[in-house]
């Protein structure tokens, strides 16, 4: 029986991890866990926890017998340029807190698997934008991708220098609707499906031709889940794995909530995000992780168009009868 940590469970990926955790292992086997009060449902138990906090991080691992920790607390690429000391204190230190817990009990023969999550954000500009292979030039340009690289090369050495069993994937830009993203260059995908059901014009703040790589949040949570389940032996990339799920622009994008919302209207006015997501890849080769653990993406765009626009719009409609 595993006994779960997550961090940063108020998140964007966070939420819908505990849920999809406590779902599978059962409600009493899942801690959720973040700096402030409680907002995600799923798990029973819920810990107000500090990442840059290692000795009460390892209390709260020691008290709750944890197997499994996803340590999740990050600055993303957006709101770590506001703040990149900030961004990289929290992104690096809390990543380096687990892994040294890690180590501790695995030497100690109580073994905690880790998972850490990476981004498309540790490739830049040198990088090869179309079919970004798993192992490419990096040179990351934001304070975010920087921590993610570095934290690559962490996760890799806890591994193989004393065997920690930690597991990493390079997101994407990850679309959901349950709560909403925290400061990403991906967030337009998001907002764009809140204006539209409001019947509201679109500003994009990157241009048409932007594209990058996107999955929606099923599939990441599946992903992140197969991959901490996957045998050991088969885990073979120790850094992190590159997945994919799609790739569209802005322009595509608007052209098919437009197909289902003949009103919507998008202009596009690029501003400072527009250097960072041309930084990046615009479609990822995922094909190790579909050799190492059988990944495979299910959810096409047009599915995600419709779903998403779906849950905004009952979720709009229960918020309008609750006022
Ligand atoms: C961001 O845009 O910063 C994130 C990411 C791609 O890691 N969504």
């Amino acid at each position: 029986m595993e006994r779960i940590l997550v961090i940063g469970a108020n998140g964007q990926i966070g939420c819908e991890l505990v849920e999809a955790l406590a779902e599978k292992h059962g409600a009493e086997n899942v801690i959720a866990a973040d700096i402030g009060a409680r907002s995600s449902a799923g798990a029973s138990c819920y810990e107000t926890l500090d990442v840059l906090d290692s000795k009460r991080l390892m209390q709260v691992i020691e008290e709750y017998g944890i197997s499994q920790v996803y340590q999740l607390a990050a600055l993303l690429s957006v709101t770590g340029e506001q703040a990149p000391l900030r961004a990289w204190t929290l992104n690096m230190n809390g990543l380096l807190n687990i892994l040294e817990i890690a180590r501790e009990r695995t030497a100690a023969g109580k073994p905690l698997r880790v998972f850490w999550p990476s981004s498309i954000a540790a490739f830049g500009p040198n990088t090869p934008a179309v079919d970004t292979p798993q192992l490419a030039v990096m040179d990351p340009t934001t304070i975010y991708g920087i921590s993610k690289q570095a934290g690559e090369r962490l996760c890799e050495y806890y591994f193989s220098k004393y065997g920690v069993d930690v597991r990493s994937i390079r997101y994407p830009g990850i679309i959901s609707y349950k709560s909403p993203p925290g400061g990403g260059t991906t967030d337009y995908a998001i907002a764009i499906f809140y204006a539209a059901c409001r019947g509201e014009h679109y500003p994009c703040y990157l241009g048409p031709e932007t594209t990058l790589p996107m999955i929606y949040m099923p599939d990441a949570i599946r992903a992140t889940i197969e991959l901490m389940e996957a045998p050991s032996e088969q885990v073979c990339i120790r850094s992190s794995y590159n997945v994919a799920g799609m790739s569209f622009n802005p322009s595509q994008l608007a052209g098919m909530i437009r197909a289902r919302q003949p009103d919507f209207r998008i202009d596009y006015r690029p501003d400072h995000r527009q250097l960072i997501a041309d930084s990046w890849p615009q479609s990822l080769d995922d094909s190790h992780a579909r050799d190492d653990w059988g990944w495979k993406p299910v959810i096409g765009l047009e599915n995600l168009v419709d779903d998403m626009l779906l849950h905004i719009a009952i979720a709009s409609r229960k918020q309008v009868h609750a006022a």
